[in-house]
């Protein structure tokens, strides 16, 4: 793909920074499998104190990241609650099921939120007819719900409902970095009424690869366990770990940015006639807007007449489309997508 094109799809696109690469080509590796990668290490040691928990193992993806831990968390048989816009049911090819043998007993709400009295209204009575309620778990930010922010408040008061029930709870933090750097809340606060936290480096952080799961070391250890069980050990890993490192140094700061350039692209949208899209929902790097019954493509088509012109957004819906800022684009390529789209949107 050419560096003109505008990729849009998602934060996962970006490329390893120059500064990236040489640290990567610099990194000390040894063997993670016999636990002598000394990159790899550092890496969990740091991302366990970022997020102000015990222990942490890096992972391959953030799918594998969840997927660890619900298998970590549960038994075969067992329930987790969850929003039913969640990446886990929509984007992990059913593996809750496949790898861990639970059933999600799916919760609603705007923007991907839900309160105290549903969790206790999900909870089953612990009886023998009944599948037990295990896990809780939310996702922040949320992406199917816009990129949108948890307040803190909202989720300490989920958490203690699941708490009084006996659950135990993991936050999808693939981009709780976004979460923190609209807040100023760190993502130790963020982290703290979870009992594992799974974050990713290859999102907005700009890693080629990579994602951690952070909590108690005896949490950790089955984590550790289920990685291995589901493929996902490696051996110099230092060399992504490395990337990681560098990423957390780097470009946590500037997820702002990213921020900004999503509100511009928000409002640039939000002026062309045809588009439905609610500005109070931009909260962080995304941005999700409807065609309405005027606009002749349906979402498949406009992305598809989009890339013709150099510009690469996501449907998510018949009439939805996603895009994503990253630090990949600025905010004249923003624009200019717009301006693209409103062309498309006139036909
Ligand atoms: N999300 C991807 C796609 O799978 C949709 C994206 O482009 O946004 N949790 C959340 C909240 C995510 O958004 C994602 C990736 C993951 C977990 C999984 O991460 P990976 O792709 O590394 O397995």
């Amino acid at each position: 793909m050419t560096t003109s094109v505008i990729d849009l799809r998602s934060d996962t696109v970006t490329r390893p920074t120059v500064a990236m690469r040489a640290a990567m080509a610099n990194a000390e590796v040894g063997d993670d499998v016999l636990g002598d990668d000394p990159t790899v290490i550092a890496l969990q040691e740091r991302i366990a104190h970022i997020m102000g928990k015990e222990a942490a193992c890096f992972l391959p993806s953030g799918t594998m990241a969840n997927q660890t831990a619900i298998r970590a968390h549960t038994e075969p048989g067992d329930e987790i609650i969850a929003h039913e816009g969640s990446h886990i049911i929509h984007y992990e090819t059913g593996s809750p099921a496949a790898l861990s043998g639970v059933m999600i007993r799916p919760t609603f709400g705007p923007l991907g939120l839900f309160d105290a009295d549903q969790v206790e209204s999900l909870v089953r009575p612990r009886s023998s007819h009944f599948a037990n309620s295990r896990l809780l778990i939310i996702e922040n930010t949320h992406n199917r719900g816009g990129g949108s922010v948890w307040p803190l408040e909202q989720i300490q008061r989920v958490v203690a409902a699941a708490r009084k029930h006996d659950l135990r709870c993991h936050l999808d933090g693939a981009r709780i970095w976004n979460a923190s750097a609209k807040t100023g809340i760190s993502v130790a606060e963020y982290a703290k009424p979870f009992d594992t936290i799974s974050c990713c480096f290859s999102k907005g952080l700009g890693a080629p690869v990579g994602s951690a799961v952070c909590g108690s070391k005896a949490i950790i250890n089955r984590v550790h366990r289920f990685r291995k069980m589901f493929g996902g050990t490696m051996r110099q890993s230092g060399i992504i770990a490395a990337a990681a490192l560098h990423a957390l140094e780097n470009h946590r700061a500037r997820l702002v940015e990213d921020h900004v350039n999503a509100r511009v692209l928000g409002e640039e949208l939000a002026n062309i006639k045809g588009l439905v899209l609610n500005l109070a929902e931009v909260q962080t790097n995304m941005v999700f807007f409807d065609l309405d019954g005027t606009v002749k493509m349906n979402a498949e088509q406009m992305c598809d007449a989009l890339r013709k012109q150099g510009v690469l957004m996501i449907p998510t819906g018949p009439r939805r489309i996603r895009a994503v800022c990253h630090l990949d684009v600025n905010t004249a390529q923003v624009k200019e997508a717009a301006r693209h789209v409103a062309a498309c949107v006139r036909g």
